[in-house]
């Protein structure tokens, strides 16, 4: 296992860090703690795949990965409105799927993949390894690729403009982003932990920045 690399680029300190069998704390709601994510993004993203696992019993609105562009604050962001709804956000537009059995398991824990295809708008969201039915939105459309990325906080402006009423108070783990689709066997590889072709955000070799109240445990699942 790695261990965190630091290096600093201008006034912020840039993590590179292997966060294998662990995750970030939300510890309490606030408009201020957040992480920014820094994946690879080297060109216009027409495909987009996004998994992450996440543990939260809040009832209120809250984000879980927020992508802002100067275009469209909400360019593509996974915020789940209320308990058995979960929303995916593509070019400022919204699709809601509702959510089989509350939160999807017992324990409060969830793993969601959603993924947007620019060609048909097709959306799918992945909910513990089980597709849902699929719905569409913004055809043709294609996410910039000058945008910031932010767990914790609902962006309303890139890198701002945050509410503590759509704060994530809980934990998220196991974040990953692709600029293609995911296939069915490969949902359950990323479920399962398995590392796949493509990724530009990659919870084993992750750079980001916390700011303010955000903590790094190791994670208390059973790590696969
Ligand atoms: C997006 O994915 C589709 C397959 O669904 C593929 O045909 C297309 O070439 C991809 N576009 C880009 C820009 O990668
Ligand atoms: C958050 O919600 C509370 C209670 O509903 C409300 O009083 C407050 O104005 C909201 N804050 C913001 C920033 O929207
Ligand atoms: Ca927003």
């Amino acid at each position: 296992e790695v261990g965190p690399l630091l290096w600093s680029s201008l006034a912020a300190c840039v993590s590179l860090a292997d966060l294998h069998g662990k995750v970030f704390v939300f510890p309490k709601a606030t408009a201020t703690a957040h992480v920014i994510l820094k994946p690879r993004l080297d060109k216009l993203l027409w495909n987009i795949s996004v998994c992450l696992r996440f543990g939260c019993d809040l009832t209120r609105a809250y984000s879980l990965f927020s992508y802002a562009t100067k275009a469209k604050d909400n360019d593509f962001l996974l915020f789940k409105p209320k308990p058995g709804l979960l929303s995916l956000y593509v070019g400022g537009e919204l699709v809601t799927f509702t959510v089989p059995g509350g939160t999807g398991t017992s324990t409060g824990w969830m793993h969601v993949c959603a993924s947007w295809e620019s060609t048909t708008g097709i959306a799918e969201l992945w909910v513990n390894g089980s597709p849902l039915p699929r719905k569409g939105l913004k055809k043709g459309y294609f996410v910039s690729n000058q945008g910031v990325l932010v767990l914790g906080q609902e962006q309303d402006t890139p890198g701002g403009k945050f509410n503590i009423n759509q704060s994530f108070v809980g934990e998220i783990t196991d974040v990953y982003m692709w600029d293609t689709l995911l296939s069915p066997d490969e949902v359950s590889l990323v479920m399962n932990n398995r590392v796949l072709p493509h990724v530009i955000l990659d919870w084993r070799a992750l750079s980001y920045e916390t700011k303010d109240y955000v903590v790094i445990k190791p994670s208390l699942l059973p790590v696969y």
